[in-house]
């Protein structure tokens, strides 16, 4: 089947095209509620957009969403993983509470059932106030999709070329990159859905998710470009946790790139280059695809007269090392991991052309965010809250502070448990199995993270009223250690990665 023919059978068979009598029936009646397009990639970080600066890649059609609205920037997530973080987007609750805590797998979670279909999420609740779901695209959550009219995803992690998906539970094979698939079941929604009734399409894509294998059209570009270094690649991780050198997320160590002659006999700085080289040229050229496929759903929305009531948002699940402190991958509370993007249109409600510098906005923000917009109002056991005064260009009274957590250890990188705070201006880690070990960073005066000041004295006073509000946040939203003292950390790994300096700690 070719990628035009699994259009018109998935379009067709999932809901029946919409007799022709409906159709005219409401043609040119604009809804009175928006639509709604929730754009998701997976491990997008915030600067691998056009509009957030990047001297290299270039994003026309997600600019587009946020020149069209706002785009902010102090946008994060409260665990920098898949899985839980998706969780959080869907029902607007932290980890601890949706209970995603992990990915799954592994002796500690592997009765980890993911996403229960009991689990209230924004579309469970636009759904019954009469909106026609679909998910389209990556899925991830271990459990089926539930909530949709439509759902039409990848199984697990999903494949880039020639996928499979399940439609309704029926597998299929697709033909083509995961990104045009997953635009070509996007438009089949698009094309096929009733027509008396707002949408909500969750439109979720594979890239730039592990191992960045690009559409044929962009396989070469960026060859002749040369990736600039970051400041801190050679970081040595001195004065940091144990818990930081024992993860196994140095880009020296990458194996994705051996079947290109980066062999593990390579000198490690050698190594460490080409492995950037490979992994940031291949990062930005599946988001090539994914911006193309951006632009062949806003430019439905204009051909169809969608545009001004249909609110598109475009964020990722979390963000992604590209060489900073030597690592790759996500997991860790430092900016490149937790920081992603966060675009919103919708012409008919918000003025264009709007940056947000200024509220610390988080994932758990979203689903009540979009509720609002719906005119839905968003259940009182929600724990993040709605932007959507914000994205109105007004200054409510904001949150100082939020609460990260990430708590899949031991597993895959061996980044161990962890959580913290962060304000405008600081950032406290602490990784809370035994040995316990911390991080402090200022982060208007140290924005790469690399003097850690919690071992020193003269910011004793900083940790202390940081640890407090770390437990306040954490009260205020029902985590609570278990009596007794933390767990030991269990052992993960290789133990210490060898090229990294062993610094002493300073003083308690
Ligand atoms: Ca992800």
């Amino acid at each position: 089947m070719n990628r035009r023919s699994a259009v018109k059978m998935i379009g067709g068979a999932l809901t029946g095209l919409p007799a022709a009598r409906s159709l005219l029936a409401h043609a040119g009646e604009a809804p009175a509620r928006p639509n709604i397009i929730f754009i998701m990639t997976d491990d997008q970080r915030q600067d691998a957009v056009g509009a957030y600066g990047n001297p290299i890649l270039k994003t026309p059609n997600m600019d587009a969403i946020g020149g069209g609205g706002m785009r902010m920037t102090e946008f994060f997530v409260t665990n920098s993983l898949c899985e839980p973080s998706r969780a959080s987007f869907l029902t607007g609750l932290y980890s601890h509470t949706h209970g995603v805590l992990t990915n799954g797998g592994g002796p500690d979670f592997s009765d980890h059932p993911g996403l229960r279909a009991d689990q209230q999420t924004f579309v469970h609740l636009l759904r019954a106030t009469g909106y026609h779901t679909a998910v389209v695209g990556k899925w991830h959550l271990q459990s089926e999709p539930s909530g949709f009219d439509q759902w039409v995803v990848f199984p697990g992690q999903g494949r880039y070329h020639d996928p499979e998906m399940i439609a309704n539970g029926a597998r299929l094979q697709m033909r083509g990159h995961a990104d045009d698939v997953t635009g070509d079941q996007a438009l089949a929604f698009l094309q096929s859905r009733p027509r008396d009734k707002p949408f909500c399409l969750l439109y979720q894509f594979k890239s730039p998710h592990r191992a960045w294998m690009p559409a044929a059209r962009y396989a070469q570009m960026f060859d002749d470009v040369v990736i600039p270094v970051p400041r801190t690649f050679e970081d040595r991780l001195a004065g940091r946790p144990e818990a930081l050198r024992k993860a196994e997320m140095a880009i020296a160590d990458m194996p994705d790139f051996a079947s290109r002659g980066v062999s593990p006999s390579l000198p490690v700085a050698e190594r460490k280059r080409l492995n950037l080289e490979h992994l940031v040229k291949n990062y930005y050229r599946v988001l090539l695809s994914v911006d193309d496929n951006v632009g062949r759903v806003l430019a439905y929305l204009k051909a169809n007269g969608l545009e001004a009531n249909t609110i598109v948002m475009y964020t990722s699940d979390n963000g992604f090392f590209l060489g900073e402190h030597g690592l790759f991958d996500k997991r860790l509370m430092y900016e490149p991991s937790i920081r992603v993007p966060m675009l919103v249109r919708y012409p008919a409600g918000i003025p264009a052309r709007q940056v947000d510098t200024t509220h610390l906005t988080l994932n758990i923000d979203v689903a009540p965010t979009l509720l609002d917009l719906a005119g839905v109002a968003a259940p009182a056991w929600m724990q993040g809250r709605s932007f959507a005064p914000i994205l109105r260009g007004q200054r409510p009274a904001w949150r100082d502070a939020f609460l990260y957590e990430h708590f899949e250890y031991p597993a895959e990188h061996c980044a161990g448990k962890n959580r913290g705070v962060r304000t405008k201006k600081w950032k406290l880690i602490h990784f809370w199995e035994q040995p316990e070990e911390w991080e402090l960073y200022d982060l208007e005066r140290d924005a790469d993270e690399t003097n850690n000041l919690a071992y020193d004295r003269r910011h004793a006073g900083v940790v202390r009223e940081l640890r407090r509000r770390l437990l306040e946040l954490r009260r205020e939203s029902g985590d609570v250690d278990p009596p007794g003292p933390p767990p030991v950390a269990k052992p993960c790994g290789k133990g210490v990665n060898t090229f990294y300096t062993p610094t002493p700690r300073g003083p308690e």
